[in-house]
């Protein structure tokens, strides 16, 4: 058995006896070579010699994601730059990008936590891992890529786009494990049945690891049929490490925590208190053994919980169930929370649209949130029949109503008529944030 393999199965007292040292290390590491660190600890009043349990982690102050865009671009290294051997950003919507530095060690842990996903899903150097997340600042990619290197895979590093050539590889290479966003996978297999070609027969895949966003239950059923795979979810973010932070097993009852290199915890978003096992709350994360950027208690903003309990696959982390949006996408409509992809869950609940579809939010001239759902039909449903258009329109209308108790408008449009995405999809679009 594979050293990776053994720690999987290890005993979690184990695990929780790396975690606190891993903890204790990175703490004491960061207060002394990272100024930022230094003075958050100090105004708070914690000393990272003093971590003796969990509980004293707890008291450590967290860190954001605007304190490592304020320390850009070089302002949370923890070691000397030619120690540096290769740098990611996020790209950040709102301008300053953060930075992930990673060491050759860095980059080696990267590699065999990706590759825990390729395990999972039964993977071996006999599969062949196309790549087509994006390469380049973006963590996908090269994540993916070192990855497939860890588990002696063939690695096919087309990166994203030109579905139709990604498609044509697929089939001529003989490509198991896909790797890429959900949304492009979709895509993907869109543009394969377009192509006249059958993928659950032409192609030859086993399994795709998809993640970077999030994507329904119901989307994933879709996937799954298209393409005649099993579908793996992967969670990472560019502040903590890249994909990999968490990985599915083919069990799909929730993501394994890589909990010998990651610190989870699950806090309370509004008042930073630690919840308990089994509750949503916002993601913290503290890196056990990271080199370039560690960091210690840094909130993630995406909601999620600890599931309680042992995974039936026999691996011994903490599984975190799967998540369901960021903090900063939550749709607050009338009061009521709602994430985009619960309203994709019910829309796929119809068979006549399909998997593509934007969520407009707007303010009336009360000042009160109006959400438009634009959903795709399917081809094959006329969209000139006005009343069989009304008659779906509300009865999806009716239907989210019953099941997140929202009142979202539903506007169905030509097929092909919302822009693909070949990374993330973009889901929502805030009209209140250009008035
Ligand atoms: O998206 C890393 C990644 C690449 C993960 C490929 C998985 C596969 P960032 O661009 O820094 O890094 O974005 C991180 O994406 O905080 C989540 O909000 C979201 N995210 C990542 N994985 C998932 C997932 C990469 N499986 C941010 N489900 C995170 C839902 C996800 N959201």
């Amino acid at each position: 058995m594979s050293k990776t393999q053994e720690i999987l199965r290890a005993p979690h007292e184990q695990i929780e006896k790396i975690q606190l040292e891993g903890i204790k290390r990175t703490a004491i590491n960061c207060y002394e070579n990272i100024p930022f660190y230094k003075q958050s600890f100090d105004e708070a009043g914690f000393d990272p010699h003093s971590i003796e349990s969990f509980d004293d982690v707890a008291r450590a102050p967290f860190v954001e994601k605007q304190d490592l865009r304020d320390a850009y671009p070089y302002g949370m290294l923890a070691v000397p730059l030619k120690e540096v051997k290769e740098i990611h950003m996020s790209s950040g919507t709102t301008g300053v990008a953060t930075v992930g530095a990673y060491t050759k060690h860095d980059i080696d842990i990267w590699g065999e936590c990706f590759a825990r996903g390729i395990l999972f899903a039964d993977g071996s150097d006999e599969d062949v891992v196309q790549v087509a997340y994006g390469y380049g600042l973006f963590t996908g990619g090269l994540g993916a890529h070192y990855g497939g290197h860890w588990m002696d895979a063939t690695v096919i590093p087309i990166s994203a786009g030109n579905t139709e050539r990604q498609i044509r590889v697929m089939r001529d290479m003989g490509t198991t494990i896909l790797c890429c966003t959900p949304s492009y996978a979709m895509h993907i297999a869109d543009t394969a049945i377009e192509m006249g070609l059958d993928p659950a027969r032409d192609l030859h895949l086993r399994a795709g690891i998809h993640g970077a966003e999030p994507f329904s239950d119901n989307f994933r059923a879709e996937l799954e049929r298209k393409l005649g795979y099993k579908v793996l979810d992967v969670y990472g973010l560019t502040e903590t490490m890249g994909p990999g932070v968490a990985n599915e097993c083919w069990e799909q009852k929730g993501l394994h925590i890589a909990e010998d290199h990651f610190y989870p915890e699950i806090i309370n978003p509004e008042t930073g208190e630690v919840l308990p096992d089994g509750e949503w709350g916002e993601l913290v994360l503290t890196t056990l053994d990271r080199e370039a950027s560690p960091v210690v208690r840094y909130r993630t903003r995406d909601i999620t919980r600890i599931i309680p309990g042992q995974c039936p696959c026999g691996c011994s982390h903490r599984r975190i169930d799967r998540i369901h949006g960021r903090t900063d996408d939550m749709l607050i409509i009338r009061g009521v929370n709602v994430f985009p992809s619960q309203i994709e869950d019910v829309m796929k609940t119809f068979d006549q649209v399909s998997s593509w579809y934007q969520i407009e939010v707007d303010t009336d001239h009360r000042s009160l949130d109006i959400v438009t759902l634009k959903a795709e039909v399917n081809p094959g449903f006329e969209l000139d029949s006005v009343a069989a258009v009304e008659r779906l329109q509300k009865e999806i209308s009716a239907t989210l109503k019953t099941a997140l108790s929202v009142g979202v408008r539903v506007k169905l449009v030509e097929p092909k008529s919302i822009p693909r995405s070949e990374g993330k999809a973009k889901r929502v679009i805030d009209l209140r944030k250009e008035k």
